[in-house]
């Protein structure tokens, strides 16, 4: 089974990657290759996040590896949290704290569509590849569920009456922007 290192400090993240390419790769961890590392994330797009620690982690490990960057872009808010969805309530903030500043941002909103969005960013044999993923849903009112992370309390996904957070992880990952842009790399790799 070929490896391939997950360049992420999101454990969230691991954990549903290898759920989704588990079987036909084996995942590398950073702390499998003894890498204990803060990637940097400084530009001002998903893409160029993506591209950034995926980058990063080649120069440090010389391995193939790849990097996920994720968005929830929400319309009535003109796609925030986007590219800052991991620190929209500020540095240090919790999953928490983020959920609470979009519910707050959309008190009394009407519209309440988003989709997260993924870009995953592969370096194969010194070549990147990008590959997106995305789901399209509301923000609803109230958290629900207490599985998946980040925002999936509040994201109903469209066509299901279950949050991210509700549903087993199987079916998350089976129609999530992650989900999508994982497979669609897989597809790549594996011909
Ligand atoms: P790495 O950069 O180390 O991979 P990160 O958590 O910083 O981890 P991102 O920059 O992609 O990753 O952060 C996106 C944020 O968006 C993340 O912290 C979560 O709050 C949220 N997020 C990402 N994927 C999500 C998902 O599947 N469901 C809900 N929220 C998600």
């Amino acid at each position: 089974m070929p490896d391939l290192l997950f360049a992420t400090n999101n454990q969230h993240k691991l954990r549903e990657i290898r759920d989704i390419m588990g079987l036909q790769m084996r995942i590398l961890s950073l702390k499998d290759v003894n890498l204990d590392v803060e990637i940097p994330e400084t530009q001002e797009t998903i893409e160029g996040n993506a591209s950034q620690k995926a980058w990063f982690i080649r120069e440090q490990s010389g391995l193939n590896c790849f990097a996920d960057d994720t968005g929830l872009e929400i319309d009535a808010l003109d796609g925030r949290p986007g590219v800052y969805s991991a620190r929209y309530a500020g540095e240090g903030c919790s999953f928490d704290d983020n959920i609470t500043k979009i519910l707050l941002e959309l008190k009394g909103v009407e519209n309440r569509k988003a989709c997260f969005r993924t870009v995953i960013c592969l370096i194969l044999d010194g070549k990147e590849h990008l590959f997106e993923g995305r789901v399209d849903g509301t923000i609803i009112k109230e958290r629900k569920g207490i599985d998946g992370f980040g925002y999936d309390p509040v994201f109903l996904p469209d066509g299901f009456t279950q949050t991210f957070a509700e549903m087993p992880p199987y079916l998350k990952n089976g129609i999530s922007h992650r989900g999508r842009a994982a497979t669609k790399m897989l597809k790549r790799i594996t011909g």
